[in-house]
């Protein structure tokens, strides 16, 4: 298949490049280099230092024999996007170029307008790119499970069927986003839903949770297409925080009273679902939404078995209650639906003890490279 990958450079972008490339599609990602810079100009860089795009496609190149094609730019350059759409014409445009850190959307004004601009300009260029270049193409865009946020009922697989005053209609399921970040997830579903039922575009929305790892089949090849692997309180998601704090004999920095319940998934799982989603298109004039996570638990859940494994291992792992610097319910009924993926095939990659050890042992590889002061919350939602 043509596959067209937005944000190529990312945690997930690129080991999503070189899954379906390996496959033997045909590959072209763009990326505009948005998440290093932030990285840089806030002291959050990955815990493995990765070649910029162009050298990672080069060596990917050389031991693989696939070829990614590489356009740096900006997904919100329309010029640009619907040049390289047209050029391209890809059958699945595959979604990630977008700003994707709670903390940062919520530091101060040019953060959050950072994130709100490119996150809705980049979906409305998609959008637009696929609207007057290539009509058929399926988008394939990354939502959040934060979308729907914490509420008290159980959260449905994208919709809702209402009934008021004697009369039934199926909506959209109630959004609750808890950060700005994820509040343009929720903004990025409206404009897409708009569009599919205005031009009938075919767009799949995959919600999906905290995603942790740092290997696949194609990282495995050569050290240097490792993903960007993220640590720090801006870009690193708690699994990988918590499995990179165990090794550096920092206590695992649970915010709050812990009892926040996410649904969490190996990196392997995402490339699994993407794929899925690109194989399996909704059909014209679908918005088709997909709960994408493989597992719950609570942040305490989670400290407890970093603990246990961790000191199975001979690390010495404590956990430790920080101040929460989110503006979340600590404790709350979490029951959501995520049958959708596995009717399509899912094969989950659970985090049993011991995967745990093996990520473990991956991040021991690199412990001299830990820098401590990257670790605790810089950011407060509260002002
Ligand atoms: N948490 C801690 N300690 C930490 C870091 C986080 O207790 O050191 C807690 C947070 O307060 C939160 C939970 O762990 O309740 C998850 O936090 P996270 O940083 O792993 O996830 P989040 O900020 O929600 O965002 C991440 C990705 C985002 C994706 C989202 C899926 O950065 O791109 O959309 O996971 S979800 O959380 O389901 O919305």
């Amino acid at each position: 298949m043509r596959i067209m990958i937005l944000g190529g450079d990312g945690y997930l972008g690129w080991p999503t490049a070189m899954h379906f490339a390996a496959r033997g599609d045909d590959v072209t990602v763009i990326d505009n280099y948005l998440r290093r810079q932030i990285a840089l100009q806030t002291d959050s860089e990955a815990l493995i230092r990765t070649p910029n795009l162009q050298e990672r496609a080069d060596l990917f190149g050389a031991s693989t024999n696939h070829r990614i094609e590489v356009v740096i730019g900006d997904c919100c350059d329309y010029d640009l996007m619907r040049r390289v759409v047209r050029d391209a014409q890809p059958e699945a445009i595959i979604h990630y170029a977008e700003q994707p850190s709670a903390p940062y959307s919520m530091r101060d004004y040019r953060s959050a307008a950072l994130t709100l601009d490119n996150n809705l300009k980049a979906t409305f260029n998609a959008a637009w790119a696929v609207i007057e270049e290539a009509p058929d193409a399926h988008i394939v865009k990354l939502g959040t499970m934060g979308e729907y946020g914490t509420p008290s009922i159980d959260i449905e697989e994208g919709w809702i069927e209402i009934e008021h005053k004697g009369r039934k209609d199926t909506f959209l399921y109630p959004r609750k986003a808890g950060s700005l970040y994820h509040t343009t997830k929720v903004l990025d579903t409206d404009l897409l839903y708009f569009y599919v039922r205005t031009y009938g575009l075919q767009v799949t929305d995959l919600m999906q949770g905290p995603v942790y790892g740092l290997r696949t089949p194609e990282s495995d090849l050569d050290e240097r297409l490792q993903p960007n692997f993220h640590y720090d309180d801006i870009f690193g998601t708690v699994v990988n925080r918590f499995l990179t704090q165990a090794v550096a004999g920092i206590p695992l920095t649970v915010y709050g009273r812990g009892g926040q319940t996410r649904g969490y998934l190996n990196l392997l799982d995402t490339l699994q679902c993407v794929d899925l989603a690109v194989r399996h298109p909704p059909g014209a004039g679908q918005l088709r939404i997909l709960n994408q996570f493989t597992e719950t638990f609570s942040v305490n859940d989670l400290a407890e078995k970093v603990r246990r494994v961790g000191n199975g291992m001979g690390l010495s792992v404590e956990i430790q209650t920080v101040d929460n610097p989110r503006a979340e319910a600590e404790e709350h009924y979490y029951n959501p639906a995520h049958s959708g993926l596995k009717d399509l095939g899912l094969q989950p990659h659970y985090l049993t003890d011991d995967v745990m050890a093996d990520l473990l042992e991956t991040v021991m590889r690199y412990k001299d490279q830990i820098q401590p002061r990257k670790v605790l919350p810089r950011v407060r939602w509260k002002r």
